[in-house]
């Protein structure tokens, strides 16, 4: 079977890697079991996509082995998009998820609920250790409420609220998946894993 590096650093996607994974004929591989549990490629460009490229490419190179990677985050409309692609850096260094979403609820402090809109992004590449690299990108629609709610999930979860009410943090994982941004880009990225898989390890 294929081993297939997980490059990213945060717990959070990486339990639902290995979850999302789970049904795929690879053997889930950490950054911490190919000596990279410090490694952090730069995420310098401007759009998911640049960024999600840039993460797999760096730790397929480095362990030269299939990698993916995600570039994902929150986008607000009451804040141009903010923080986008900076969502890991919201709040600035040693910033904690807490801070972050705090920071997010404090601008939007006196918006009201119908100007709240945001949707999670996320963008998941694989890219080969002979430099092919695949894409796929799904989104989750929804607003940011007024206080957080829930205990599942990372990052933002507590402060995103469903159509149906429900604040993402308050979803088990198996709902999550099944209507996440991860989730979704995972799902529609399924068919070009396999037929890569496939063709990587004929038996
Ligand atoms: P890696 O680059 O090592 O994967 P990271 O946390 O730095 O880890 P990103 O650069 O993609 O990852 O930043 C994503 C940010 O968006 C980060 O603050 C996450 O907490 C948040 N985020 C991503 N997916 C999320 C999700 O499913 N639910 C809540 N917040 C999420």
């Amino acid at each position: 079977m294929i081993r297939l590096l997980v490059g990213t650093q945060n717990p959070g996607k990486q339990a639902e890697y290995r979850d999302l994974l789970a049904d795929l004929p690879v053997i889930w591989v950490g950054p911490e079991e190919v000596g990279l549990a410090d490694f952090s490629p730069a995420e310098d460009g401007d759009s998911f996509e640049v960024n999600a490229r840039l993460k797999a490419v760096a730790f397929a190179r480095r362990a030269n082995l299939p990698a993916l990677a995600d570039d994902s985050g929150l986008e607000v409309d009451a804040l141009a998009g903010a923080p986008g692609v900076y969502s890991a850096r919201y709040g600035g260094p040693g910033a904690t998820d807490v801070d972050r979403y705090r920071r997010v609820l404090e601008e939007l402090d006196g918006v009201p609920a119908a100007a709240r809109a945001a949707r999670f992004v996320c963008v998941v590449a694989l890219a080969l250790p002979d430099g092919r690299v695949y894409t796929a990108r799904g989104t989750v629609e929804g607003a940011i409420g007024d206080a957080p709610r829930g205990a599942h999930g990372f990052g933002y979860d507590p402060i995103f609220v469903l159509p149906d009410g429900r604040h993402m943090a308050e979803l088990s994982p198996a709902e999550k998946h099944a209507l996440s941004h991860r989730g979704t880009a995972l799902a529609r990225f399924k068919p070009t894993l396999l037929k890569v898989f496939a063709e990587l390890d004929p038996d």
